[in-house]
């Protein structure tokens, strides 16, 4: 494949409720996207990156100026017999996994379109539909439950309640109360310390299929401390960047589940590399997902499709976040199985370029 040109642009969509984590309320989502040509066929990736660095370090500014100035005129114009080659290109800069995953992604769907198979069968995915629960927002206790009814309604297979100081052992005592067995987990966003070590007791008490980083998004020391401590698994998100940084944590015990989200990662290469080493340690990963629209909810599910992929992720339906998509085909789950999309190679999924002109901020071509 030869890259031909690249396109950036930053689109803005609002969401239908605002999802509130322990770091911060979302109103809407900013979007950057990529779309790369090549012998008439686009390969598209979404950026997971926020416009303030509240979840991670990366901001969609620094990561459109690395693109724009660094990573896209290294690709364009140039020849890569597969994504593989890419490593060249992206390796030797430092971080910015989200910016690098963006190119990475893109150059895998137009791979997948130029040998005409889907994403998932050259990532070696196989089946046509991934397992989903739902992530729910810091909401009051009444809200939650009701979010719940809806969503076990709806066949959902787990919840995932976001937790924050203050909002924490109530909650999933009151959830727990009125659905003793259902697959509960919580997501703290790094919302606690060390000296917090009573809370994550407390939460120990509630069968939850694990606790999602309870600490500092760059530690893994400290949650091997608090995981020594509790029968509940921890899982891993913010914490794990690279399979170097999955197996240390695999080895440290800090973690026994891991939540891989390609955008965080830097793309597929990594978010396989740590697929693989968590199935040499036994533990499952599961699909995270950061609020994204069609476009990386197609890329998050073809990945899904992994075999060690065994716990529900949250590519849950689009129309949960959005009234409108930016892409044609509509991604809903039905009873807590998320289809693979397949409308033609690649990602499987096309574009809706009216609908994209109309929440498009900014665009240009590299
Ligand atoms: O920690 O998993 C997270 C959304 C934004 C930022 C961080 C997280 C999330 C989610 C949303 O939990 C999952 C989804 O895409 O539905
Ligand atoms: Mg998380």
């Amino acid at each position: 494949i030869r890259i031909e040109s690249a396109e950036l642009r930053i689109i803005s969509l609002p969401l239908i409720t605002p999802f509130v984590i322990s770091t911060g309320t979302m109103i809407g989502k900013t979007i950057p996207l990529l779309i790369l040509k090549s012998g008439g066929l686009d390969g598209i990736a979404e950026g997971v990156m926020d416009p303030f660095p509240d979840y991670l370090e990366e901001t969609i500014a620094g990561a459109m100026a690395f693109l724009r100035e660094v990573l896209l005129p290294e690709i364009v114009g140039k020849r890569f017999r597969s994504p593989y080659e890419l490593q060249a290109v992206l390796s030797p800069w430092r971080g910015n996994r989200m910016a690098k995953a963006m190119v990475e992604m893109a150059v895998w769907d137009l791979w997948a379109k130029s040998l005409n198979v889907p994403l998932q069968t050259v990532l070696g995915g196989v089946g046509d539909h991934v397992d989903v629960g739902v992530s729910l927002g810091i909401a009051s206790i009444e809200t939650t439950l009701e979010r719940i009814d809806e969503s076990l309604a709806q066949g959902y297979k787990r919840t995932k309640l976001k937790i924050r100081q203050g909002h924490d052992v109530k909650l999933v005592e009151a959830v727990r109360k009125q659905h003793p067995d259902i697959k509960l987990t919580v997501d703290a966003n790094t919302g606690y310390g060390l000296s917090d070590l009573s809370i994550m007791q407390a939460l120990d008490d509630f069968a939850l299929d694990y606790i999602e980083q309870p600490l500092a998004f760059d530690d893994i020391h400290d949650h091997a401390k608090v995981q020594a401590l509790l029968r509940t698994s921890i899982c891993l998100d913010e914490s794990i960047r690279t399979a170097v940084d999955a197996r240390q944590a695999l080895v440290a015990g800090a973690a026994r589940v891991i939540n891989i989200k390609v955008g965080r990662v830097g793309g597929f290469m990594e978010a396989r590399a740590i697929h693989d080493v968590c199935a040499a340690f036994d533990a499952p990963v599961w699909c995270g997902g950061m609020l994204e629209a069609g476009i990386g909810r197609a890329h998050n599910i073809h990945l899904a499709t992994l075999k060690n992929f065994t716990k529900p992720g949250d590519t849950s339906s689009a129309s949960r976040y959005f009234l409108h998509d930016i892409v044609n085909e509509p991604l809903e789950a039905i009873d807590g199985q998320m289809a693979v999309p397949a409308n033609g190679a690649g990602i499987g999924v096309t574009l809706n370029y009216d609908y994209l002109e109309t929440v498009t901020q900014h665009r240009e071509t590299v």
